[in-house]
């Protein structure tokens, strides 16, 4: 099985998480969003990362179906569970850390593409969201105390969002949240995939 992936990217990192906690070995295969390779665009016609290559030759993504996929091939630990009320509180609690990935990758590519003239209004509206985030995710640390593709995620994106941004990550505004961050970040997984430029 191999990744298509960048280590910059929380995306990727998520999954890459998932696959060291379940102990599932992934073959990195490091990725140039600027010149995309034809191995990229031919797994995945919308050319993004990361996309998993089965040794079928199959394909799959995005990140929250190769979460799926690898939780579907080695069970343990559950990361996804089955009862129904617990299920769609996690996946919604995931999608929500989906949704932080994607406001900070949206602000980071704003300033990149017009580092002179970025657009100010849409960085604002976006700021507010990540503070709105980060308020419904300090109601949610119970929740995140188990194991979870949620869990998962939003340590992911808090990383990135450190990564990108750092000036955003008001820890002292989010006591408990900034607790289970701090706790979190010491597994060995997330140690492994910290996210780097190169
Ligand atoms: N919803 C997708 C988002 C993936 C994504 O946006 N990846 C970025 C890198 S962090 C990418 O591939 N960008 C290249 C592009 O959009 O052309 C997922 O969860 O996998």
């Amino acid at each position: 099985m191999k990744l298509l992936y960048t280590p910059r990217s929380p995306y990727a990192r998520k999954v890459r998480v998932v696959a060291i906690e379940k102990g599932i070995e992934l073959g990195l295969v490091s990725e140039d969003l600027v010149n995309k390779s034809p191995g990229l665009v031919k797994a995945n016609p919308l050319g993004k990362i990361p996309t998993l290559i089965l040794d079928s030759g199959q394909t799959v993504f995005d990140s929250p179906v190769i979460c799926e996929y690898l939780d579907s091939i080695q069970p343990k630990p559950a990361l996804i569970p089955k009862d129904p009320d617990k299920r769609f509180a996690v996946l919604t609690l995931a999608a929500a850390a989906d949704g932080l990935m994607d406001v900070t990758v949206a602000m980071f590519m704003e300033k990149v593409r017009h580092p002179n003239d970025f657009n100010a209004a849409f960085i604002a509206a976006n700021e507010v969201t990540v503070k709105r985030c980060f308020a419904y995710f300090e109601t949610q640390t119970a929740r995140l105390k188990e194991l979870s593709i949620a869990s998962i995620g939003l340590a992911g994106a808090i990383g990135y969002l450190n990564f990108r941004m750092p000036q955003l990550w008001q820890s002292t505004d989010y006591p408990r949240l900034a607790r289970w961050y701090e706790e979190f970040s010491k597994r060995p997984s997330m140690r492994e995939t910290v996210p780097k430029e190169k």
